[in-house]
C-alpha cells in the first residue's frame, strides 16, 4: 500500500480581465460566492487538499487585472509567476472571442513559463449567462493543442463545473509531480494572505 508522501507545494496563479478570478479562487478554496470589489495587487489564497496518499499545499494566487494594463503592476508581473506550476487564465465565457480577450494574460505569462514545470489551464467564467449563440470551442481547442493546455467552463455562481475544475488542477499536479491519481480528493484546509 502506498505511504503517505511528503507535502507538495503547488502555487496556482489566475490571471486574466475582470472575469470573475476572485470567485473563482474563492471557490477553489471552499468559499461561497459572493460580490467583490476589484482585486488590487494579489491576494494569495490556500487550500490543502489530498490525493490518496499525496497531500497537496495549494497557494493560488488572485492577481488584479490591472497587471494587464497598469505600467507598475506589469513590472511585477514576472514576480507574480515565479515558480508557477498552475496558470489559469480566465475569460468570459458569455463573451464570443477567445484571443482578444486572454491575449494580454498569455502575451506576459508565455515567456515566464517553463512548460516542463508548469501548465497552463483556460478557465471560462459565467457559464450561468452563456447565450446558446456564444461557441468558443474551436478557438479554445486551438489554444489548448498550442500550449499544451487543459480548458473548462464553469460558474462559480450556480456552481457548475467546479468538482470538474478542482480534478482537471489535481490531474495537472498529478503530471507535473510524477503522480498517480486517487479519487478520493479533500480538502482539508483554507485561509488567505495579501501580497502586495
Ligand atoms: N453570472 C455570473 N457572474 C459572475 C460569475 N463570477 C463572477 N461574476 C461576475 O463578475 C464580477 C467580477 O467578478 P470578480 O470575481 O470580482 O472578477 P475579477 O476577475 O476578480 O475582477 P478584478 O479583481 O477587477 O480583476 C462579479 O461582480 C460578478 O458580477 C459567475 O459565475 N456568473
Ligand atoms: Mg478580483
Amino acid at each position: 500500500m502506498a505511504q503517505k508522501q511528503d507535502i507538495n507545494f503547488v502555487k496556482a496563479v489566475i490571471i486574466g480581465e475582470a472575469n470573475g478570478k476572485t470567485s473563482l479562487c474563492d471557490s477553489l478554496v471552499g468559499l461561497p460566492y459572493s460580490e467583490h470589489d476589484s482585486t488590487i495587487g494579489c491576494y494569495s489564497k490556500h487550500y490543502s487538499l489530498s490525493n490518496g496518499p499525496y497531500s497537496y499545499d495549494f497557494h493560488v494566487w488572485d492577481v488584479s487585472s490591472s497587471v494587464l494594463i497598469d505600467d507598475i503592476h506589469v513590472g511585477v508581473m514576472p514576480m507574480r509567476l515565479r515558480h508557477s506550476n498552475i496558470i489559469i487564465i480566465s475569460y468570459d465565457s458569455s463573451i464570443l472571442g477567445i484571443h482578444e480577450q486572454i491575449h494580454s494574460a498569455l502575451e506576459f505569462s508565455k515567456p515566464l513559463v517553463n512548460p516542463e514545470k508548469s501548465c497552463f489551464i483556460f478557465v471560462g467564467t459565467k457559464l450561468d449567462i452563456k447565450p446558446s449563440s456564444v461557441d468558443n470551442s474551436s478557438e479554445i481547442a486551438e489554444l489548448c493543442s498550442k500550449f499544451s493546455a487543459k480548458s473548462i467552463e464553469i460558474s462559480t455562481k450556480d456552481q457548475i463545473n467546479l468538482i470538474e475544475l478542482r480534478t482537471i488542477i489535481i490531474e495537472s499536479c498529478a503530471t507535473l509531480f510524477s503522480h498517480e491519481i486517487h479519487h478520493s480528493l479533500v480538502v482539508e484546509d483554507s485561509k488567505s494572505c495579501i501580497i502586495l
